[in-house]
């Protein structure tokens, strides 16, 4: 079954789903929409999914999955043969798991990581390569291209006056300090719970070896791992790991450098947190990209002028 995987190298719920395909050994043909560019606001993406976020799946046949939750879900159904990453809720490991991931949707990492950027006040250092500033424009910019596409393409008319209507909605949440402070306090909260499972698993098999330790919902690696390791590598990028790291907790930050070490972490996230690999290559792809057909054109009038210029003097 082809699977196409829309998404983009720095967005956060693009990692958790392409860390999930290469936990799975899940093959997909990888699109790069670039946010930066508004790519995700251009008709052909619309078309696929309609609220403009990625990441997006599209199936063989014509299934879409808007969702990174629901894509993690479909890798499951389509890898019977292979340990679940959401595991049956009746067992006690599937019920913690359950309670881990209510427990990470008590805040918003979108809120963190883009309030961060616009009010950098509480970060001890953001790696990325925008400034705060050109951010809000950014944004700004991006809801009256929605407004605009949606006098010219009429057939999508209603897609692009929600999506503006949203993008005008979240930049008064990212903008809102008090929202910032109190979702980057529930991220704490949050860490210092699974502090607490990682501690209690930690007294239970101290003895074994770091690498046969259980995870975070118990011997099986799942969906909760997959969240909590791309929250850890978000907010390390984000400048936010002045409360795990350094031995604030210490049992988030052993998980975290066992994580690191993970073949399909580092294949799916690692270069994620590099502003040039996560978020400056990208952009330069998109603009050969765009830049393709002109430039291939100019070669194309370049060596048609040189032969004529050649036929002509040889004459
Ligand atoms: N609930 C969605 C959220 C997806 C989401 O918000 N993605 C961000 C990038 S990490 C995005 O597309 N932002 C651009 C926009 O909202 O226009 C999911 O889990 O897939």
């Amino acid at each position: 079954m082809a699977l196409t995987l829309y998404h983009h190298p720095g967005s956060f719920f693009s990692q958790r789903v392409r860390f999930a395909f290469a936990e799975k050994n899940v093959k997909y043909r990888s699109v790069e929409v670039e946010l930066h560019a508004e790519e995700n606001l251009e008709p052909w993406y619309v078309r696929i999914n309609p609220l403009m976020t990625i990441p997006g799946l599209a199936v063989e046949g014509g299934t879409k999955f808007i969702d990174s939750e629901a894509i993690i879900g479909f890798t499951d159904q389509i890898t019977p043969n292979l340990p679940l990453l959401f595991l049956d809720e009746k067992s006690p490991e599937g019920q913690k798991c359950h309670r881990f991931l209510q427990l990470f949707k008590t805040f918003d990492v979108q809120v963190i990581s883009i309030g961060t950027l616009i009010n950098p006040k509480f970060t001890k250092g953001f790696k990325h390569h925008r400034r705060a500033a050109t951010f809000e424009n950014a944004f700004t910019s991006r809801i009256n291209k929605a407004k605009r596409y949606s006098e010219q393409y009429k057939d999508l008319r209603y897609e692009y006056l929600n999506k503006a209507t949203a993008l005008s909605q979240r930049l008064q949440q990212f903008k809102d300090e008090e929202v910032l402070r109190d979702n980057i306090d529930a991220a704490e909260r949050a860490l210092t719970e699974v502090e607490a499972e990682l501690a209690k698993a930690s007294d239970e098999h101290g003895d074994v070896p770091l690498d046969e330790q259980p995870w975070l919902c118990g011997q099986q690696f799942t969906v909760g791992d997959i969240y909590l390791a791309t929250l850890l590598h978000r907010l390390l990028l984000i400048g936010y790991s002045h409360f795990w790291l350094g031995g604030k907790l210490p049992n988030v930050e052993r998980y975290y450098q066992r994580v690191l070490q993970r073949d399909s972490f580092r294949k799916s996230c690692l270069y994620a947190n590099s502003p040039f690999w996560g978020f400056m290559a990208p952009l330069i792809r998109y603009k050969v990209k765009q830049a393709l057909p002109w430039l291939l054109g100019a070669a194309a009038i370049a060596m048609g002028a040189t032969g004529v210029y050649i036929y002509l003097r040889k004459k």
